[in-house]
Parts: structure tokens; sequence; C-alpha cells
């Protein structure tokens, strides 16, 4: 069976659950993970290492927390007081498990469906996302350092074929990682991060936009917990807020069904 499952965020534990309860069987399942696998919660070494640790039948699209740790390990940008995974950077296997978040996508297609962290940009069709995504991935693996060291910026809003590479990369990594609402022309603003229907003026959530070119496809994707619950055909929100002491779940691709654990973080 092929699983997706939503922002862990180093809650351990409650996926330890989680697996028990869709009794997991690594001989025979495989797991993909919608991002944010790391920080915030008390476990991001141990939820790391066991990811890696299933390679060969998982993969890991990344998300803004996992970028953000990739660049605070890799460039001269500091951790921030919130964040939670000084134990990876310490850690005597962090090159192995760097190396491997290096080289995950950034989106990814399976079984029909698309899987990213945050969404697509509704002036996006399938081959925009995938060739824009093609060349952060590129750069990640072959000029890891430089390349993030030039990545923390919310600039530029828009997308344009006119943008450089570097631009181009910067629009992609925010729109698939970060973005929650944006203008129909795909213009992103991060100053919002509560409920759906609290949009700033002119904006809406990315996948609300009529002009969405990917209406038909299944994209399931993490990032924004306050939707979980939300309805809208073809659109699977699946961070369930496991950090803020809700839920995690996985969605069973084989079977369309979706199981959910209640976090036992803390306990
Ligand atoms: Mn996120």
């Amino acid at each position: 069976m092929d699983y997706i499952i939503g922002d862990v965020q180093g809650c351990y534990d409650t996926l330890q659950k989680l697996l028990k309860k869709i009794n997991f069987n690594e001989d025979r399942d495989r797991l993909f993970f919608l991002g944010d696998v790391v920080n915030r919660g008390n476990k991001s070494l141990e939820t790391l290492r066991f990811i890696y640790s299933l390679r060969e039948n998982a993969n890991v699209v990344l998300g803004n927390h996992d970028f953000h740790l990739l660049v605070c390990s890799l460039t001269s940008q500091k951790p921030n007081f919130k964040d939670t995974f000084s134990d990876i950077i310490n850690a005597p296997d962090k090159h192995t498990l760097l190396d491997y978040l290096l080289t995950r996508p950034v989106i990814l297609e399976h079984q029909g469906a698309i899987l990213v962290h945050a969404g697509i940009p509704p002036q996006w069709n399938i081959s925009d996302a995938f060739q824009n995504a093609e060349l952060v991935q590129q750069q990640l693996q072959n000029n890891p350092k430089q390349f993030l060291s030039k990545m923390y910026s919310d600039e530029p809003s828009y997308y344009s074929d006119k943008l450089n590479n570097e631009e181009k990369c910067r629009y992609t990594i925010n729109a698939l990682m970060r973005m929650r609402f944006c203008k129909k022309n795909g213009e992103l603003e991060f100053n919002h991060k509560m409920n759906i229907d609290q949009a700033p003026e002119g904006f809406k959530a990315w996948f609300l936009h009529a002009n969405r070119k990917l209406i038909d496809k299944d994209i399931f994707f993490g990032h924004w917990s306050t939707l979980k619950g939300f309805n809208l055909e073809h659109v699977y929100p699946m961070d369930h807020g496991c950090i803020w002491g809700e839920k995690l779940s996985a969605f069973s691709l084989s079977d369309r069904t979706l199981i959910s654990q209640e976090s036992i973080e803390g306990n």
C-alpha cells in the first residue's frame, strides 16, 4: 500500500503510533511525506533518521522547515529560537541526513496524484510546475551552499518567463513550499497564515482561483493546518495539526481512505 503522510514536524512518537495503526510493513508499503518532517517537535533527528532508513520505500517532498534546516546547516544563517533541529546539526551522521534532504524533490507525481508541501500557483500547468521544480532540484544537488545562501527572500512575488534562473528558483521555492494565499496571476504574499476566510484584499487560497490550471488533478499538500476538514474535489490538505496537539494523518492511495492518529506529543 502507498500512503501519503502530512506534516510530521519531528513528532516521531505520533508517527510511530500512526504507522502501527496502518500496520505499516516496510517490505510491502511505501510512505510519501508531504514535507516539514522536521522542526518544532522534539524528535527531529529520530524522525529524519527513520525516514532515511526507509529510503528504498519512502520519499519526501521538501517543506519550508526542511529547507530552513538546510539553510541553517549549510550557510551562515542562524536558527531562530523556535527551531528544534539542533540535534540534527550536531549529529555525527548529519552529512548523510542533509545529503538525503538535498536530493529530495520539491514536487512529485505518484499514481496520478501531485504531492507538494504548500501548493501550486493557479497560473501554472503541470509542466510549468515540474520545469521550475527541476531548476531548484538541480541547484540543490549541484551547488547547495551558494544556492541556499541566495534563496531567503519573499521576492520576486510574481512569476514571469523573463525572470533569471535565480529569481525563478526563489519564486518556485516560495510558491511550492510557503504559499497559502495568492492572486489569480500567482502573486504571493506571506503576511497571513490564518483561516481561509481571512484572505487579504485581492487574494484567495491558491486552490480557490477559478483560472487554476490543475483543477482536475488530485493535489496532496501540507503546510496549512487550519484547513483540516476542508472539502473540495481534488484538493487534499493533509497537515492535520499534529504539532498543535491535533492529528497526524495518512491517506492510503491504494484504497482512498484517510487514517488519523491523535497527537501524543507532550505525553
Ligand atoms: Mn510548512
